[in-house]
Order: C-alpha cells, then sequence, then structure tokens
C-alpha cells in the first residue's frame, strides 16, 4: 500500500529491513542495499505484508452490554425512540457508572484482544458513557491502562458531548457547564486526552452546543472530531471542518456542501458500516462525492454496544465494500494510511522508510483477500514497533 506503485503500492518480491523499531528499507529484495545483506534474516515465504491495521473509532470501554435492545429493535423499536424514552446510550452510562475501573478493564480486554487477533496494532478509545467528571475520567484511565498492558498504541478521545445524561435533561447548558467542559480540564490536566470528539444529532447535541465544546479543546490546544450526519443532517462535519478537525465521522446524511468544506480542511471522512448494518440504516453516505472532491476516506468499526457491537476490523473491511461500495483498496487504505490521518498520526499507516515498524503477516496472496472473505482471519503475526507479538 505504498502510494504511486502498482494497485495497493504491491511489490513482489520485496524485502523489509527493520532498525530501532523503524522501517530502515522497503522495496524490491533485488534492490535491498548492501548494507543490509549481513543483517540477521527471516525467509516470509510467500506471505503478504501489510501496515498493520488502525481502528481510528472506537467506544471499546463501556459497561454491561445492549442485547435486550437489539431484541427490542427487532420486536419493532426504534433506536431513536428507545433513546428518547431513556433506553440506548443512557443504559449504558448507568452500567459504566456503577463499574470499577477493574471491571471496566476486564470487559473491555477481550474485546481488545479479539481487534489485536485481526492485527489492529493502533486503536482509538473514546469515553462517553461516564457523562460525569469522575466516570469520564475513569473511562479514559482504563483505555490509556489498556495501551500499558498490550502490545497496542492507544489514542483516547474525550466525548463527554455524548448524550444527555437523566439529570441533566432538557438542560443542555447546565451539562455543558457543569460537565463537559471542566471534565475536559481535568481530563486534559491529568494527559488523558489525546482529542476531542461530540455526537451532533437531534437526540444528542447541537452545532452551537458542539462550538462551545470545541472552543475549550482550541484553547487547549487539543485536535477535534465529531460524529456528524448519522442519523439526519445538522451541517455537524462542514463545523467540524471549520475547526480544521481531525475527522468527521458516520456521515450518512452528509450533503455537498458538507463534502466540500471537509475537503478544504482536509478532514478526513471516517465510514462506519457497523452501525450502518446494525441499525438497518437505507441512507448510504455519498462516496461518490467523497472521492470527487478529494476527502481521504477511512473506515473504523465503531466498536459500541448499541449501534455496533463489532470487534471486527476485517469484517469491517468487507462491509465497507458489500455495503457502501469501497473498493478493496480504499477500504485497506481506510484501515492504515487515512485511518492513521484521522489520529493525527504520521508516523505510520504505511510500509515506508522512517515509519513505525508497525506491520502484519498474512496467509494471504492479494490484499483483496482481506476484504472479500467473511470471518475468516488470515493472520499469521503482527509486529509492532519492529518487535513480533505473542498476541
Ligand atoms: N453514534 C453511534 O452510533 C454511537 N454513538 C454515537 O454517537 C452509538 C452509541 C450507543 O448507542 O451506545
Ligand atoms: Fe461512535
Amino acid at each position: 500500500m505504498k502510494p504511486g506503485k502498482t494497485a495497493y503500492g504491491l511489490i513482489s518480491d520485496g524485502a523489509l529491513a527493520i532498525k530501532d523499531g523503524l522501517i530502515a528499507y522497503c522495496g524490491p529484495d533485488a534492490e535491498l542495499p548492501n548494507a543490509y545483506a549481513d543483517w540477521p534474516q527471516k525467509d516470509l515465504g510467500s506471505s503478504l505484508i501489510t501496515p498493520a491495521l488502525i481502528d481510528c473509532h472506537t467506544h471499546v470501554v463501556f459497561g454491561g452490554n445492549r442485547a435486550r435492545e437489539f431484541e427490542m429493535r427487532l420486536e419493532g423499536a426504534e433506536y431513536e425512540e428507545i433513546a428518547r424514552a431513556g433506553g440506548g446510550i443512557v443504559s449504558t452510562v448507568t452500567a459504566t457508572r456503577s463499574a470499577s475501573e477493574e471491571e471496566l478493564l476486564e470487559s473491555a480486554l477481550p474485546r481488545v484482544d479479539t481487534l489485536i487477533a485481526e492485527g489492529v496494532s493502533t486503536l482509538e478509545i473514546k469515553s462517553g458513557y461516564g457523562l460525569d467528571i469522575e466516570s469520564e475520567l475513569k473511562m479514559l484511565r482504563v483505555a490509556r491502562h489498556i495501551g500499558d498492558l498490550r502490545d497496542i498504541t492507544v489514542k483516547t478521545t474525550y466525548l463527554a458531548a455524548h448524550a444527555m445524561p437523566p439529570e441533566y435533561k432538557g438542560k443542555p447548558q447546565g451539562y455543558l457547564d457543569d460537565v463537559v467542559l471542566p471534565g475536559l480540564e481535568k481530563a486534559h490536566a491529568e494527559g488523558l486526552v489525546d482529542a476531542v470528539d461530540g455526537f451532533c444529532e437531534g437526540i444528542a447535541f447541537q452545532p452551537d452546543e458542539i462550538a462551545q465544546v470545541f472552543d475549550k479543546a482550541k484553547a487547549l490546544g487539543l485536535l477535534v472530531k465529531l460524529h456528524a450526519e448519522q442519523l439526519s443532517n445538522l451541517g455537524g462535519a462542514a463545523l467540524a471542518a471549520s475547526y480544521g478537525a481531525l475527522s468527521a465521522d458516520h456521515l450518512e446524511y452528509l450533503d455537498e456542501a458538507g463534502v466540500k468544506a471537509m475537503a478544504e480542511a482536509d478532514t478526513v471522512a471516517v465510514l462506519l458500516p457497523g452501525a450502518f448494518y446494525t441499525l438497518r440504516e437505507t441512507q448510504s453516505p455519498p462516496v461518490d462525492l467523497i472521492r470527487q472532491h478529494g476527502v481521504s476516506l477511512a473506515i473504523a468499526t465503531d466498536c459500541n454496544p448499541g449501534t455496533s457491537p463489532l470487534t471486527s476490523l476485517l469484517l469491517t473491511l468487507n462491509m465497507a465494500c458489500t455495503l457502501f461500495r469501497l473498493t478493496p483498496e480504499e477500504a485497506l487504505i481506510g484501515t492504515t494510511r487515512n485511518a492513521a490521518k484521522a489520529l493525527g498520526l504520521s508516523d505510520r499507516g504505511m510500509l515506508s522508510e522512517g515509519l513505525r515498524a508497525d506491520f502484519n503477516i498474512w496467509n494471504a496472496a492479494h490484499p483483496a483477500e482481506l476484504c472479500y472473505r467473511i470471518g475468516f482471519n488470515p493472520l499469521t503475526k503482527r509486529y509492532f514497533g519492529g518487535t513480533p507479538c505473542v498476541q
């Protein structure tokens, strides 16, 4: 997936040299500089090597689950209706608030390990199910702890503007003033925040409310991203772009004005086919417009208990192709190069000299196989920072 080569940047008979955790050479074996000739070598046969996968949008830390809500939707209830009646996100908030850090960690790790087993080496994790300052900080501490316990990079995102907690129902400004804004300062002071997110939606926060969160983020020197245009169009993507957002995510209801604003700001479009699938959404994100305007496309699991209980980035690749008609090459770039961009990371996402040696070895002959198969994991080995991982 090196740009400027053949499709996917594929190199047959390639060689990769690693030094100090970084890629020192990536190219044809025949052109491997002599300097590397007597280094220890490993023959990987006809395996496929790709950059490690990056899941750039998850809510993988949460309490409880929402299997009952899944049943209710099958009995005819709508997602927004359940949310307005105090179910949905708020029911996960109750379970998350009452869980200890240890319990949250214990329930999140199997989900994280399932992602890692498919070659994910960089994982974004959002808060957003605490909705009070201490519980939001608790979620972020658990997220950081996951990064310490596993051979992966965790990027944390502060998402207190995810839903209105019951105690602030009808008082959004009170919630922003008492919790979201001071909580952001506190979480930032503890070093728990890599980026700031919000849910801009009829059932969540209005653009002028999100703007207050973004102003605070900006004042603290933090980059932003936004759940935008998932269930309706409130102009969230353009708002995010006006703050130079890293990404705008979901985007089923995005219009051309929003796409243009994203193109100008170089904001990545993160598509989340797991949520589209789970909600049986029929409006597809405007992929053709996104392509026409040259906006970078990424995809992610959106792993969360309500709309995307999905812990497979390989299945996400397949869904992005089948549901949104992404090409396998676009989907793979969307979980490597462009996913890194959506996280503001310029040190990974490609097999290029000077970047981190985070890569996967697959039992596959062609990259399209990673998108084509459903429910099969061809990962043979994962390297993180140049080191082979046990898991
Ligand atoms: N959009 C989503 O799809 C998730 N959050 C969001 O802002 C849903 C979260 C949930 O239902 O628990
Ligand atoms: Fe999400």
